[in-house]
């Protein structure tokens, strides 16, 4: 391992974690006919022009200059980690702490990606883990694909989310000035940092047209960074062996794994939510986790919290679905 886990805290017991991430199989689905669905009109229409507008992006990319295409892939690497290390690992998971800059460039980073505000992100996410595949998980992957990729989006909650939720602990966030100041800004900094910046930057600094600007490192980027983050509550809800945990549906999916930079090992993540890597396996398909180990080796965060290999192993013979294997 390239850089020092020494400081790395390590887990024997699931229990060592007490926050409002882990599943609680005492919520029961409500008896009777679901409430019917409704459709959300505004969403429907500006998710389809998003797609038309990232089509034409891939339309334009080979008039595009080679260094636009670099730094749409810089965008993309940026939008990722604001997801991943910033509202997935550090705050609905709180796996490590992250000092103030840290936490800002985060922010930041989070605002490109334009996936909601960190503090509901975060709450969505806690009640996706909380009540996983139930009525009131966000996006229920028993709902079917569709649903669990982009559906959710497109339609009112069910009202057990939004119920459930509202009784989460949250007091973390709410006391984290860097997640409210972002809330308290969030549509200034997504049309500065998803669209503006990226728009601009290629054509100031290389002279690249404005159109090839907005629609490649902007809406085709941001297109695919969307896709690439869905595709862990369908794709990796659906597809892959559960080595850790049979008796839920997050698998581990390796090419979910790769577009995400290390989100797609979902049966180890749902059976050890605290853990800051998201997976056994290091730095495997996993740039997320070297980003993190990267600010550790900085002294720009502290206190990864890693499940051992032990209890991963004792959890696995429990009740794994055989596939297992080491590395
Ligand atoms: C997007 C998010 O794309 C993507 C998240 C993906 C998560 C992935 C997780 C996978 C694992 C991690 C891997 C990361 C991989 C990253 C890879 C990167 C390469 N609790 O929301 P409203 C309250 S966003 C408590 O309007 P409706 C709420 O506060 C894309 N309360 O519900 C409000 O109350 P009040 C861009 C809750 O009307 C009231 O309920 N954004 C909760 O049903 C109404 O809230 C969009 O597309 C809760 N959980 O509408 C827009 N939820 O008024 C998306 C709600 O008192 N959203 N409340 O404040 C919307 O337009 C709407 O939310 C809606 C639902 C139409 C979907
Ligand atoms: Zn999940
Ligand atoms: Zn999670």
């Amino acid at each position: 391992m390239f850089f020092d886990l020494s400081m790395t805290l390590t887990f024997d017991i699931e229990s060592a974690w007490t926050a409002d991430d882990v599943f609680d199989d005492t919520y029961t689905e409500r008896a009777g006919p679901k409430p019917p669905m409704r459709l959300v009109w505004r969403n429907i229409i500006l998710m389809s022009l998003l797609h038309i507008g990232a089509l034409y992006g891939l339309v334009l990319l080979p008039s595009a200059s080679w260094l636009t295409v670099a730094w749409a892939a810089v965008c993309y690497f940026l939008s990722a980690l604001g997801v991943t290390a910033g509202a997935h690992r550090l705050w609905s998971h709180r796996s490590y702490k992250a000092s103030f800059p840290l936490r800002v460039f985060l922010a930041l980073s989070n605002s490109m990606a334009f996936q909601n505000d960190i503090f509901e992100w975060a709450r969505d996410h806690r009640v996706h883990h909380k009540y996983s595949e139930t009525d009131a998980d966000p996006h229920n992957a028993t709902r079917g694909f569709f649903f669990a990729h982009i559906g959710w989006l497109l339609v009112r909650k069910h009202p057990d989310v939004i119920e459930k939720g509202k009784k989460l602990e949250l007091t973390d966030l709410k006391a984290d000035e860097v997640v409210m100041f972002q809330r308290r800004h969030y549509k200034l900094s997504v049309v500065i940092f998803c669209f503006l910046v990226p728009m601009l930057v290629p054509w100031y600094f290389w002279g690249e047209s404005l159109a090839v600007g907005y629609f490649v490192p902007g809406l085709l980027r941001y297109a695919l960074i969307l896709n690439a983050t869905w595709l862990v509550n369908s794709a990796a809800h659906m597809w892959g062996n559960r080595p850790y945990d049979k008796t839920i549906n997050p698998r581990e999916n390796p090419m979910v794994a790769f577009s995400a930079i290390g989100e797609g090992y979902h049966n180890y993540h749902h059976t050890f939510p605290f853990d800051y890597a998201s997976s056994e396996f290091g730095y495997k398909l996993n740039l997320t986790t070297a980003f993190i180990d990267f600010m550790c080796f900085l002294g720009l965060a502290t206190d990864r919290k890693k499940v051992s290999k032990e209890a991963i192993f004792a959890r696995m013979q429990r009740t794994g679905d055989s596939s297992y294997k080491s590395g």
